[in-house]
């Protein structure tokens, strides 16, 4: 059995980021998937109890339980060797620093959230509402956990205002651009981001490209807007650990659908699938066959 466990869950960013630490640093691990879409096992009074802000990952390794991304990342640099990922040279290790920092520091969940539109749009609010109702019931189921419960209403809250407001989401994408002009910038004519070779930065820029392609982000750098910035993903791409991380998937059905049934049950699911999948039908026979022809 392995002594390092991740509590993580696929489509998670942050999840993404430590499992390509732990594959890239070639750590045996175990994984513990918690379900952070519509089953929320995330705020389950165990899990709550392990990290009271109900975020994955979490990472125990042997008798110690480490939060948040940051901790985490230092934690496996600090306990086993660290394959290169931090350069020798304190310059370099300082700009990694920055960028790590800065990677994680970007609002995320967000964008996340805050871009979708049209039905994924429709369910992302209505999840919002089901959230605030389900901690609002296991506040008052557990009284000892109320405080806790109660911060993470709050959370929600300001996760629901922040993709309430478009000026907002809007300018978080902008900030994605704009770090994106400064990659552009570095990249030309480089392979990685330092001289001594791959490091934790174009790890975490690895995760972030991703996790804009996953957006439909990727024209951001596609098609000669970002050259360098499209030749260098194309490389991160290519590392075994992007792979084994599972880090990119072109379709997240096959983790939301199996998180739908948890939360709702087959027979729900599965009505639900069908009136979207009839809706989606119907738009695309208007779209195909009467508004091409020119009818309306
Ligand atoms: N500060 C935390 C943030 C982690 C975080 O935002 N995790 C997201 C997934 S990437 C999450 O657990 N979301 C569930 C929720 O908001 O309820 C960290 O760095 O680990």
């Amino acid at each position: 059995m392995a002594e390092v466990t991740l509590y993580h869950y696929p489509l998670s960013y942050n999840s993404q980021i430590v499992r390509l630490v732990l594959s890239e640093m070639k750590i045996d691990w175990e994984g513990h998937m918690v379900d952070i879409g519509p089953a929320h096992q995330n705020y389950a009074p165990w899990y709550m109890k392990l990290n009271e802000h109900g975020f994955v990952p979490i990472l125990k390794d042997g008798g110690e339980v480490v939060s948040d991304t940051r901790l985490i990342v230092r934690h496996l640099i600090d306990k086993y060797p660290s394959g290169g990922l931090i350069p020798e040279d304190a310059e370099a290790r300082k700009y990694v620093n920055n960028w790590v920092e800065t990677l994680l520091a970007f609002p995320e969940r967000d964008l996340t959230h805050g871009i979708v539109s049209g039905m994924p749009g429709t369910f992302t609010r209505a999840d919002i509402e089901r959230r605030k109702r389900i901690l609002r019931d296991l506040a008052a189921a557990h009284p000892d956990l109320a405080d806790v419960y109660e911060a993470k209403r709050r959370d929600v809250l300001k996760l629901e205002e922040s993709i309430d407001d478009p000026s907002w989401v809007e300018n978080v994408s902008f900030e994605a651009e704009r770090m994106l002009d400064h990659l552009e910038e570095r990249m030309a004519g480089r392979e990685w981001l330092v001289d001594s070779g791959y490091s934790l930065s174009d790890l975490a820029w690895s995760a972030f490209l991703a996790r804009l392609e996953m957006l439909h982000l990727a024209r951001m750098w596609k098609r000669g807007t970002r050259p360098s910035v499209e030749a260098y993903y194309e490389r991160l791409r290519a590392r075994p650990s992007f792979r084994a991380a599972k880090v990119y998937r072109h379709n997240a059905l096959s983790v939301t659908v199996p998180s739908l049934f948890r939360a709702f049950g087959i027979r729900i699911t599965l009505i639900v699938i069908l009136i979207a999948a009839i809706g989606y039908g119907i738009f695309w026979l208007l779209d195909r066959f009467i508004v091409s022809t020119g009818v309306f």
